[in-house]
């Protein structure tokens, strides 16, 4: 079976809807006919400051999440990043093979560094040569992303060729595997910008109170116009409305057009809410199952550690004898 990876981070508060339609839907799907490595990246969200207990909550209340949207742990290893210490190790061989210059290339850097006001670590830097050990220790060949990632894929590439090229064919080189339908969420407050945790607003967080997200569905940003049509360039806020409509409920963009033919903005996003609110209450009754129960969770966490260690140490071992390391006994 292929073998898929991703990894998302411990966002406090909760993951929101652009991180479930563009990513985590996917990683559902793939489960079913995939060997599928998914995890916590807490590794990556030490990039920015954090609260030692609200990470470690955060940890926890991402792995429920994941659970309660649907990863099936016996389908798929979830694990949290730092439980297998192979990736900051396959991490700094990454970074000794990364050119200064190719990192200071990558666009989610300077966004993110230029929207912090504290002072920006390098860890923010290497970001990325990090994810690219994460996904090339499992020698995955598809990675389920969002669009915004596609970059980072590139890289990663860049660094299994040098690095298969230096030393011998070690790595598999991976795919972004990207839906294009769902590929970017927007924000609702502004549709032409990427939904983001770090510019709040128009954001719809999956454990927030289901009131305050229909609310903010129902005072979405749309366009010009009567028209609820599907047209990306003109009218971004009732196209990015249409996509979500389209992804929580299984129909089509088209049936949904005519649906509302002769309707207005405030039905649709009306019953937007309603969908919404439908679908995320019994994922929030679920989410809180699982953090009324942190043994079995961590549990379950613990034996996804397990194995993806199995995996992971294989490649790093492979990977150290190829450098020319002297390997322990
Ligand atoms: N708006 C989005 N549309 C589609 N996919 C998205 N993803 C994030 N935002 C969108 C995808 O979610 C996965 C996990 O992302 P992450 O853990 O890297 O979180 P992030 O990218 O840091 O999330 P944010 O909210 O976008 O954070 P900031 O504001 O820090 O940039 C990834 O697969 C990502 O593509």
């Amino acid at each position: 079976r292929p073998r898929v990876l991703s990894g998302i981070q411990p966002t406090a508060g909760s993951f929101h809807l652009g991180n479930y339609l563009g990513a985590v839907r996917q990683w559902v799907a793939l489960q079913e006919d995939h060997d599928a490595f998914y995890c916590v990246v807490d590794l990556h969200a030490i990039t920015v400051e954090q609260n030692p207990k609200e990470l470690r909550q955060n940890t926890r209340v991402s792995a429920a999440q994941l659970l309660a949207l649907g990863i099936d742990p016996d389908r798929a290893t979830l694990f949290v990043q730092s439980h297998v210490p192979e990736h900051a190790q396959l991490g700094w061989v990454m970074q000794c093979l990364t050119g200064f210059g190719e990192a200071s290339r990558m666009t989610q850097f300077k966004d993110k560094s230029a929207r912090q006001e504290a002072a920006v670590g390098v860890g923010l830097f290497t970001y990325p040569i990090l994810q690219a050990a994460d996904i090339l220790l499992y020698q995955a060949h598809y990675v389920p992303v969002g669009e915004d990632q596609r970059q980072h894929l590139e890289l990663t590439r860049d660094l299994a060729t040098r690095f298969n090229s230096r030393y011998g064919k070690t790595f598999r080189l991976p795919e972004a595997y990207i839906v294009k339908d769902t590929a970017k969420i927007y924000d609702l407050q502004e549709p032409t910008a990427k939904m983001s945790k770090s510019v709040p607003g128009g954001v719809v967080e999956l454990l927030e109170d289901p009131k305050r997200s229909a609310k903010k569905i129902r005072s979405a940003v749309t366009d010009t116009g009567r028209e609820i049509i599907f047209d990306v360039e003109n009218k971004p806020g009732v196209s990015n409305l249409l996509t979500i409509f389209s992804a929580l409920t299984g129909r089509s963009v088209e049936s949904l057009v005519q649906d509302y033919d002769g309707k207005g903005y405030g039905d649709l996003k009306k019953d937007l809410g309603e969908v919404f609110t439908e679908w995320v209450t019994p994922v929030q009754d679920r989410v809180r199952m699982y953090l009324d129960d942190v043994a079995s969770l961590d549990k379950i966490l613990a034996a996804g550690a397990e194995r993806a260690r199995d995996v992971a140490s294989g490649t790093l071992r492979r990977t150290y004898e190829k450098i020319g390391f002297v390997l322990p006994e």
